[in-house]
C-alpha cells in the first residue's frame, strides 16, 4: 500500500474531484490510504461529558444549547468535580480511553480555568486520555490545561469559511482559527472538524475538507458530525444529507488527511450499522462511546460492542500512562 503525502496546499477543485470519484473507487483509495498508516481494525473510543450544559449566548443554529432557542434543554451550572470523576471512572469500566468534557461556553471565563484544570488532572490520574471542549481560548488558558495535563482540545471550524456566516453569526470563521493557534501553540494535541447535513453544498463540504487540511497542522483528531436535528433549532427540518454522500466526506477525509484519526461522531444513532461499516472501510477510526453525547443520544455501549463483533474491530489501546494513586486524594479533597 502506497503510503499518502502529508499536504496543506489542497485546491478546492482537487477535493471536489475526490467527491465526484466513481463510490467504488473513491472507497478504494481511501481504504488504501487508510491501511498505510493505521491498522484498520482498531477504533479510538472516547466518551463525552457535558461539564456544564445550556444557556449559551452564542447562536450556533444547530445547537440545542444555545441559550436563545427554545429546545428544551436545561441550562446547569459547571459539574462538581466528584461527579466528573464518577463519569469517568464509569467510562474508562465500559472501554473508553479517551474523556472529553465539554461545556456550552463561548469561552471559560477566568473563575472556571481552575475547576476545570481540577478535572482534568483528576482524569488524567485515572489512566485517561483527556480532551476538552470549551469554546475559544486564550493563549494563557491553552497553557493552563496544558500543564494540568490535558492531551487534546476540541475546537471544530464546523463548515466551509463561507458558509460559516449562514450558521454562526456570534462569532468569525477566523476566531476559529485564532484558538486552534493558541491550542498548537501550547502542545496541546487539536480535535477538530465539522458538521455536515446543515444544507450546504458539495462544494462547501470540499471547502470544510479543504480548511482542515490546509490546517498549519493536520488535526490529530478530525470528528465528521452529520447534523443532529433538534427541535427548536433553526437547521431543524434541513433536508438530510445524502448517506452516501456522508460516506464520501468520510473517505476525502482520510485521503487529504493520511494520519489523523477521523471519527465517525456524531449522528450515528440514526445510521444503521451498515453505514457505519462503509463509514470504517472509508477511514473512520474513532468514535464517540456511550449512550449520551452532550445532550443528544447515541448507540448504547452494548450496541456498539456487538457492531465490533461482528466487524471484527477492536478498541484502540489508550495512549495514556497508566492509573496512579493521587486520584483519590484528589476525590477526598
Ligand atoms: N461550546 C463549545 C464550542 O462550540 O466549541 C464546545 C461545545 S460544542 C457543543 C462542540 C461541538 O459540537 C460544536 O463545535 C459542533 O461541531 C458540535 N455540535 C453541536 N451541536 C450539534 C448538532 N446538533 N449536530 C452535530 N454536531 C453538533
Ligand atoms: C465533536 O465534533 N462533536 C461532539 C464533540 N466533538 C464535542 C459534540 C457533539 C454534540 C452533539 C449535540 C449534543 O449532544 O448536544
Ligand atoms: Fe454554544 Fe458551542 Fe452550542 Fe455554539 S456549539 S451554541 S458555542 S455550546
Amino acid at each position: 500500500m502506497t503510503a499518502a503525502a502529508v499536504r496543506h496546499d489542497y485546491s478546492r477543485a482537487e477535493v471536489l474531484a475526490l467527491f465526484a470519484l466513481p463510490f467504488n473507487d473513491l472507497l478504494a483509495r481511501a481504504h488504501a490510504v487508510h491501511r498505510a498508516h493505521h491498522d484498520a481494525n482498531a477504533v479510538q473510543v472516547s466518551t463525552l461529558l457535558s461539564i456544564k450544559t445550556g444557556g449559551c449566548p452564542e447562536d450556533c443554529a444547530y445547537c440545542p444549547q444555545a441559550a436563545r432557542y427554545h429546545t428544551g434543554v436545561a441550562a446547569t451550572k459547571l459539574m462538581p468535580l466528584a461527579e466528573v470523576l464518577e463519569r469517568a471512572r464509569a467510562a474508562k469500566a465500559a472501554g473508553a480511553t479517551r474523556f472529553c468534557m465539554g461545556a456550552a461556553w463561548r469561552a471559560p471565563k477566568d473563575r472556571d480555568v481552575d475547576k476545570v484544570a481540577e478535572m482534568i488532572a483528576a482524569v488524567k490520574a485515572l489512566g485517561m486520555e483527556t480532551c476538552a471542549t470549551l469554546g475559544m481560548l486564550s493563549q494563557q488558558q491553552a497553557d493552563r490545561f496544558k500543564a494540568a495535563g490535558l492531551d487534546y482540545y476540541n475546537h471544530n471550524i464546523d463548515s466551509a469559511p463561507e458558509f460559516y456566516g449562514e450558521i454562526i453569526h456570534t462569532r468569525e470563521f477566523q476566531d476559529r482559527l485564532d484558538t486552534l493557534e493558541c491550542v498548537r501553540r501550547a502542545g496541546l494535541k487539536t480535535c477538530c472538524g465539522g458538521i455536515v447535513g446543515m444544507g450546504e453544498t458539495r462544494e462547501q463540504r470540499a471547502g470544510l475538507l479543504q480548511a482542515l487540511a490546509n490546517l498549519p497542522e493536520h488535526p490529530q483528531s478530525v470528528p465528521i458530525n452529520r447534523l443532529v436535528q433538534v427541535t427548536g433549532t433553526p437547521l431543524a427540518g434541513t433536508a438530510l444529507l445524502d448517506p452516501f454522500e456522508f460516506v464520501r466526506t468520510i473517505a476525502v477525509a482520510r485521503i487529504l488527511m493520511p494520519h489523523a484519526m477521523v471519527r465517525l461522531s456524531v449522528g450515528r444513532a440514526e445510521m444503521s450499522d451498515e453505514l457505519q461499516a462503509l463509514c470504517f472501510f472509508a477511514g473512520a477510526n474513532s468514535i464517540f462511546y456511550g449512550d449520551k453525547l452532550l445532550t443528544t443520544g447515541n448507540p448504547d455501549v452494548a450496541h456498539d460492542q456487538a457492531l465490533f463483533a461482528r466487524l471484527g474491530l477492536r478498541p484502540l489501546p489508550s495512549e495514556a500512562p497508566p492509573d496512579s494513586a493521587s486520584v483519590d486524594i484528589v476525590a477526598a479533597a
